[in-house]
């Protein structure tokens, strides 16, 4: 039986990654997981708390209304982030504007965070897994001042790492420091993510797609001559249809296609004409950890971590997953 190795075992061995870093990066990426273990509690006894299911009754920046667990969960990350130091300022989808943090001890802070603290909320009260998806820059404005927007509005080639919180049959934390992709499993009976997943590599090509059909008419008609034409049918050299697999939650939808192989799209439609998927702390995340494990990630014209973000909130139109089949979905786009 291997060693069992912690996720503070694994970052403190892979500090040395980081020569310029004197720790910070590691205690970031360790407060990350604390905040992860207590969601993650939260999110499984969600059925039990009724007073924390159903709708907060307000509404967020998305005009989606806010689920109370989502609200717990993004109060659960910045607290640990504001006792942490490591980070003075956050973005995240459940507030409108972004948070520097004043305390003379958070504007000491050297990264800025910006995340989904419970993406696929809809799905909290019918029990389909759920997930946090967290995104780190370092600041760009000055040690000891407080965190600007600036801050926030980097490229995702600029992201110093980011990773995702899957809350399913168990709880996964996936991240990534650009030194390639690893998984680790919460053993619930020591209260530690353990080293389960070395390594990650996306499947060059898979049979999956994931993509929410309902919207094949009211998007580019290359989509649906793509799933229609293409995923839909058999083919030379393709000895049966690929399988519709959509789970309504993107890093549902996006682990599964890591370690299968897949393609998950959601494109811009006459309702969401710039998409719907969130640039700074949905897509640029996961393309990070796309492009890690060998996958890509575009909006059908351009890879997502080129773009330079103008607005918080700013959405985009989102392939990602398996390189071939995210190039094989783009040709079929004009
Ligand atoms: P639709 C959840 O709200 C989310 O942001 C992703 O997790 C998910 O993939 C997508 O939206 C679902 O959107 O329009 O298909 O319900």
């Amino acid at each position: 039986m291997s060693k069992l190795i912690t996720l503070h075992e694994f970052i403190m061995d892979r500090q040395s990654d980081f020569p310029y870093a004197s720790g910070e990066l590691s205690r970031l990426l360790s407060d990350i997981a604390v905040a992860s273990k207590v969601v993650s509690k939260d999110v499984r006894r969600a059925g039990l708390m009724e007073d924390i299911l159903g709708a907060q009754g307000n509404t967020n920046i998305q005009g989606e209304e806010q689920q109370k667990l989502d609200v717990i969960a993004d109060k659960q990350f910045i607290r640990i982030f504001q006792a942490g130091g490591e980070v003075c300022g956050i973005a995240s989808e459940e507030n409108d504007d972004f948070m520097p943090f004043d305390s003379e001890f958070s504007k000491q802070g050297k990264y800025v965070v910006l995340f989904d603290p419970l993406d696929g909320s809809s799905n909290i009260d019918v029990n389909v897994s759920i997930g946090s998806i967290f995104s780190i820059y370092r600041r760009k404005s000055e040690k000891g001042t407080m965190a600007t927007l600036e801050d926030m509005l980097q490229n995702g080639d600029d992201q110093v790492a980011a990773g995702y919180v899957l809350y399913g049959s168990s709880t996964m934390l996936v991240y990534t420091t650009g030194k390639g992709v690893n998984g680790f499993t919460l053993d619930p009976s020591i209260g530690e993510f353990c080293l389960s997943h070395p390594d990650m590599k996306m499947p060059e090509m898979g049979r999956i797609y994931a993509m929410n059909e309902g919207n094949v008419n009211i998007c580019e008609p290359g989509i649906k001559e793509y799933i229609e034409t293409y995923c839909q049918q058999i083919l030379p050299g393709k000895d049966k249809p690929y399988s519709g697999r959509y789970i309504g939650s993107l890093v549902a939808d996006f682990h599964r296609n890591l370690i299968k192989g897949g393609i998950y799209i959601y494109p811009d439609t006459t309702v969401d004409p710039e998409g719907k998927l969130r640039l700074l702390y949905e897509c640029n995340p996961l393309a990070f950890i796309a492009e890690q494990a060998g996958g890509l990630a575009t909006t059908g014209r351009k890879r997502v971590m080129e773009i330079q973000p103008t607005r918080l909130h700013q959405r985009v139109p989102f392939f990602v997953g398996s390189k071939k089949m995210v190039e094989q979905a783009m040709s079929f786009l004009k």
